[in-house]
């Protein structure tokens, strides 16, 4: 444990990182606390007397080598920076804890699936794919959904997407796929963005991406809040009871909030208005108190159900639908507590799928085995140490570790003895000999049997690539299947190349005829003939929990309402937009010209938390006009005032307004709907509009393919 260092002049504490408690040999790190007592140092415990001024020969005199306190803090700040990571660089991340609610004792020994009410603590970290660390929240892109579980038996990391299925079905694709969606390689641009021919042309290339496709295309790759979003552990895994009886299991996170999206659109919108809209969401929602959810559910399938499906369970690129092996919900996850550093925490968390405790396992999907390997390797080249296990972060946390590796770039821990070897006898002469293997509660492998040549083959199982992309575009609502059409040729209409919008026209005719012939109309262009499919797809059952429009109920609990604001408003109204608006748990933010607020009509002063040009419509989920006549009639002189009541109504939110605001609603060109309320009738009427996006009116102002 750790020693205090002596009584320092000033209030000084030493503290111990959980380090020293969990790695349970000795391992000890002293940090200074810092506060607003705390005496600075350099990083060797020097008392530093002067941070502002470097050392000179005089006053105007050169800079002095000799001034080791300049130095170290400069050439620590020079290395400040690491590696980013080469996928899913951009991400945001909470600590919380997982719940388990239902016991899976019968198919699993892993601790943390089967001890009801056992809480566990987590590490969540959310993603973009494509982008860089500094890129915007908001592109249209798979969204990492990565949780470090810190069991009692070792980390278990599910390191999954939002999406349930995966681009390619081997992981020997991965750097061509990862190649073509990120910047090309002689400009360096598009950023983010799967819009540009190089990632088009290697989709066309690989029809095995279109199921895919569907999803990045579909407004699932355009969530309104991480807290929205639902999650999947995508490979299939195993889970091994206590007589290594194997079961397979897919996992999933089904968010409390429901799963929702914003437009295109107004997602491009958003990147402007906010780069960071996801993590400040996320953020402010934990700090508030407001602690974001998840059910954990996972659909458990013996070998004899998976034979008995019409794909192979080790394929990434299919899913089962829920409708064949239902989800069973058997624990929750909240977060509840932001980073306290995000570099330490946040950028420092290294995921592995090798991270499974007793009990879980791998499949022999080839995707997933090739994750195996390469997450463990690329922590090498961002942490740079093989100690990166170490780091606060990601130590076993629940556990201690023990084993007999040693030494290394970066060693933390002071390990004692000499038995650094294994088989040792050293206890015989009443030396430490180590940690030992456990056979009986050590993580055991499932004994799957295999017989056949050595080949680089894809699996005959795996060559019917279209019939699930089929599967999920016919599962869509309307709404959905109009977004995925107009996605498609937003796409295609930043690629330069004919012959490659071209190749993707032709595989989509094996998805739909009406999609590939809606997508051609989109482009102007003629429809070629639908390409040649390795297996014929075939239309399987719908599968209507595919949707996200109608899946899960409308609310405005966790969604956030802009009302606008002028001198000489009706407080009441204001009041009453809150009351109606906090009791179903949203979050309502006032919008004024000024940031420092409004005189109201009762001649009260109301701050704003924004300030009407920093704070468009596009950020909100609804919004409230509450003007007075003269507010009004100076909002009609501002572009941001028309931009925040257009956008409004062409995103599809609903549109609370006082009569004065009528003027501002008819030069913005909103038109009377059921999403536009008058709130002199009561703010009541706001709530179940403002609940959920418009989807009548979409037809009436964007034309969509
Ligand atoms: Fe990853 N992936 N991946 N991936 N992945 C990484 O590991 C990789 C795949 C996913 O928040 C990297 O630590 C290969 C599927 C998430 O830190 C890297 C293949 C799924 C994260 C890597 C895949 C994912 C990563 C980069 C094909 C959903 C971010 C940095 C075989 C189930 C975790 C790192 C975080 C990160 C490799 C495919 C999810 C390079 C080779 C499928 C959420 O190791």
């Amino acid at each position: 444990m750790a020693k205090k260092s002596p009584a320092p002049p000033r209030a000084q504490q030493s503290v111990t990182p959980s380090l020293g408690e969990t790695v349970g040999n000795g391992g000890e790190i002293h940090q200074t606390a810092s506060g607003p007592e705390a005496r600075m140092t350099t990083n060797f415990g020097v008392p530093v007397s002067d941070d502002q001024n470097s050392l000179k020969a005089g006053p105007r005199g050169p800079s002095l080598l000799e001034d080791f306190v300049l130095r170290e803090k400069i050439q620590h700040f020079d290395h400040e920076r690491i590696p980013e990571r080469i996928v899913h660089a951009r991400g945001s991340a909470a600590h919380g804890y997982f719940e388990l609610t239902r016991s899976l004792a019968k198919h699993t020994r892993a601790d943390i699936l089967t001890e009801v009410g056992r809480r566990t603590e987590v590490f969540a970290r959310f993603s973009t794919v494509a982008g860089g660390a500094g890129s915007v929240d908001t592109p249209r892109d798979v969204r990492g959904f990565a949780v470090k579980f810190y069991t009692r038996e070792g980390n278990w990391d599910l390191v999954g997407n939002n999406i349930p299925v995966f681009f390619i079905q081997d992981a020997i694709k991965f750097p061509d796929l990862v190649h073509a969606v990120k910047m090309e390689a002689d400009r360096g641009y598009p950023q983010a963005a799967s819009a540009h021919d190089t990632f088009w042309d290697f989709i066309g290339l690989m029809p095995e991406a279109t199921h895919m496709i569907m999803w990045a295309m579909s407004d699932r790759a355009i969530p309104r809040s991480l807290r929205m979003m639902e999650g999947f552990g995508v490979n299939t895994f195993r889970l091994l009871n206590d007589r290594d009886e194997a079961t397979f299991v897919k996992f999933h996170w089904r968010p409390k909030l429901g799963t929702q999206s914003t437009g295109w659109d107004e997602a491009v919108k958003i990147a402007g208005a906010d780069p960071d809209f996801h993590r400040r969401d996320l953020h402010e929602a934990i700090a508030a108190g407001a602690f974001p959810e998840w059910e954990f559910g996972v659909q458990l399938f013996s070998q004899a159900q998976a034979d008995a499906l019409a794909f192979d369970i080790l394929d990434a690129t299919k899913l089962i639908p829920e409708e064949l092996v239902p989800i069973q919900v058997v624990g929750r996850m909240v977060l509840n507590r932001n980073p306290d550093n995000f570099f330490a925490e946040t950028e420092q968390a290294a995921f592995l799928p090798t991270n499974m405790p007793p009990g879980i396992d791998a499949s022999e999907d080839p995707l997933l085995q090739g994750r195996l390997f390469s997450y463990q390797d690329t922590q090498l080249s961002r942490l740079g140490s093989v100690n990166f296990h170490q780091l606060p972060i990601n130590q076993a946390k629940g556990c201690p570790f023990q084993n007999l590796q040693r030494d290394g770039h970066m060693q933390m821990q002071v390990p004692k003895g000499r038995a650094n070897y294994e088989p040792n006898s050293l206890a015989e002469a009443g030396e430490i000999g180590g940690p030992r293997e456990d056979p009986v509660g050590g993580f055991r492998t499932a004994r799957v049997a295999f017989d056949g040549p050595k080949v680089r083959l894809r699996a005959e199982s795996f060559a019917d690539h279209y019939s699930q992309a089929r599967l999920f575009y016919a599962s869509q609502t309307p709404v959905e299947q109009a977004h995925i059409a107009s996605a498609l040729v937003f796409e295609l209409s930043k690629c330069g190349f004919d012959h490659v919008r071209n190749r993707i026209l032709a595989n989509l005719g094996n998805v739909d005829a009406g999609l590939a012939g809606r997508v051609a109309v989109g482009l102007g262009v003629d429809l070629p003939a639908k390409s040649k499919a390795a297996v014929e797809p075939i239309d399987l059952d719908l599968s209507p929990a595919l949707r996200i429009v109608g899946k899960y109920p409308s609310t405005l609990m966790g969604r956030t309402v802009g009302v606008l604001v002028t001198d000489g408003a009706d407080d009441a109204v204001i009041k009453a937009v809150r009351r109606v608006c906090e009791a179903q748990g949203a979050t309502v933010k006032i919008v004024a010209p000024k940031v420092g607020g409004v005189t109201l009509n009762n001649g009260k002063r109301l701050k704003a938390d924004g300030q009407l040009a920093g704070s468009p419509s596009v950020i909100f989920d609804a919004v409230a006009l509450v003007l007075s006549e003269e507010g009004c009639a100076q909002l009609l002189g501002e572009s941001a005032a028309m931009d925040f009541v257009a956008n409004a109504f062409v995103h599809l939110k609903a549109i609370g307004f006082t009569p004065q605001a009528q003027p501002l609603l008819d030069k913005a060109g909103v038109h009377p709907d059921a999403g536009v309320i008058d709130l002199s009738l009561g703010a009541e009427g706001f709530i179940e509009p403002a609940s959920t996006r418009q989807w009548a009116r979409e037809p009436k102002v964007r034309m969509l393919a």
